[in-house]
């Protein structure tokens, strides 16, 4: 049995990610032949001009926990994804219930310090970070532990009423492992950041957007949809310039402030190498819209 997962694992692996995402013919949201292909995501385009990967965690009895086999489907996707030039962003979700919650403590419970210190353990987390085009955290349910990680890895958090957020490393022995402790501290503030890891206390979808982590809440059916319109709306702009955008604001959160600036005038600087930042000046003298290229 074990044999027979080992050698489905690898076949997946085998197959190149950017055929795993194929179009079909309905408009607007075409459901891909990724079921058959991913085990525990869904993958899907979606928007009027399908140019939205929409991400599904699809393990619902286990609440999304973050098994490895999921965290490697996240990322697969994610090549896909980011090698598609059909997509120009991205909506990463679960379900109502759970967005997810956590890391895979069935997974974790034999670990042992070296095989963690020396060992892959939860090395597919950081994909996340990397993504290179825009995406956003449709967060309905329970982001707890790995689960709040993965959101706050994503771009923007869109949160739906009901959204449960926490950090309860603590309760069960250990800390937050993949950001918890420093990037809810910069989202949040220290005293802040502090009360919620070291209690484990879950916190709300109002109070997350109360204190800066979740840029907008929502009625819960409505969340996947308008993080969708979101992905859209950035998608009318130059991808090119996206990318760049969004380099430089990561670049606040990560290095120090005189460094950031610096950055940020050198990409600035960069986009009039573009053909997009030309075209986006000339559009808007000549009073019309821009017709982008990404060049
Ligand atoms: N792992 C495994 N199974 C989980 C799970 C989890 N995190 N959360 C829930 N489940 C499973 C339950 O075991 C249960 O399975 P069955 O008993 O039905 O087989 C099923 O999901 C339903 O859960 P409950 O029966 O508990 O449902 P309730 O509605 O009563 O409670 C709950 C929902 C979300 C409050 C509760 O399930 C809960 O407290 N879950 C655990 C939350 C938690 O402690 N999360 C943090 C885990 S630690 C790193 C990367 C990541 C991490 C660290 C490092 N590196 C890159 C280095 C992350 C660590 C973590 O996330």
């Amino acid at each position: 049995m074990a044999f027979v997962k080992l050698c489905s694992s690898i076949s997946k692996q085998i197959i190149q990610p950017a055929f795993r995402v194929q179009k079909l013919s309905t408009p607007f949201s075409r459901s891909l032949s990724t079921a058959a292909n991913y085990e525990f995501i869904k993958v899907e385009k979606k928007g009027e001009k399908e140019n939205i990967g929409l991400i599904t965690l699809n393990r619902k009895k286990a609440l999304n926990a973050l098994c490895d086999g999921l965290m490697n489907d996240i990322s697969n996707a994610l090549d896909s994804l980011e090698a598609d030039k059909s997509i120009g962003a991205i909506v990463l979700t679960g379900s109502e219930k759970a967005f997810a919650a956590g890391a895979d403590i069935k997974e974790m419970q034999n670990k042992t310090f070296s095989e963690c210190f020396s060992g892959s353990f939860l090395s597919a987390w950081d994909r996340v970070s990397k993504t290179t085009k825009p995406i956003i955290a449709a967060v309905n349910g329970y982001a707890l532990g790995g689960g709040c990680e993965l959101a706050m890895m994503c771009d923007i958090i869109y949160a739906g009423e009901g959204a449960k957020f926490g950090q309860p490393e603590i309760l069960i022995g250990t800390i937050p492992g993949a950001g918890g402790t420093q990037r809810l501290t910069k989202a949040v503030g220290k005293s802040k950041a502090m009360e919620i890891v070291l209690t484990g206390n879950q916190f709300t979808a109002i109070e997350a957007e109360k204190w800066g982590l979740v840029s907008k809440v929502f009625p819960v059916e409505q969340v996947v949809d308008e993080a969708i319109k979101l992905g859209e709306k950035i998608c009318t702009n130059s991808n090119l310039i996206v990318a760049i955008c969004k380099e430089s604001v990561n670049s606040a959160y990560e290095t120090t402030l005189s460094e950031g600036l610096r950055t940020e005038k050198r990409l600035f600087y960069s986009t009039f190498a573009t053909k997009d930042r030309k075209e986006g000046m000339t559009a808007f003298l000549e009073k019309r819209k821009p017709d982008f290229t990404g060049e």
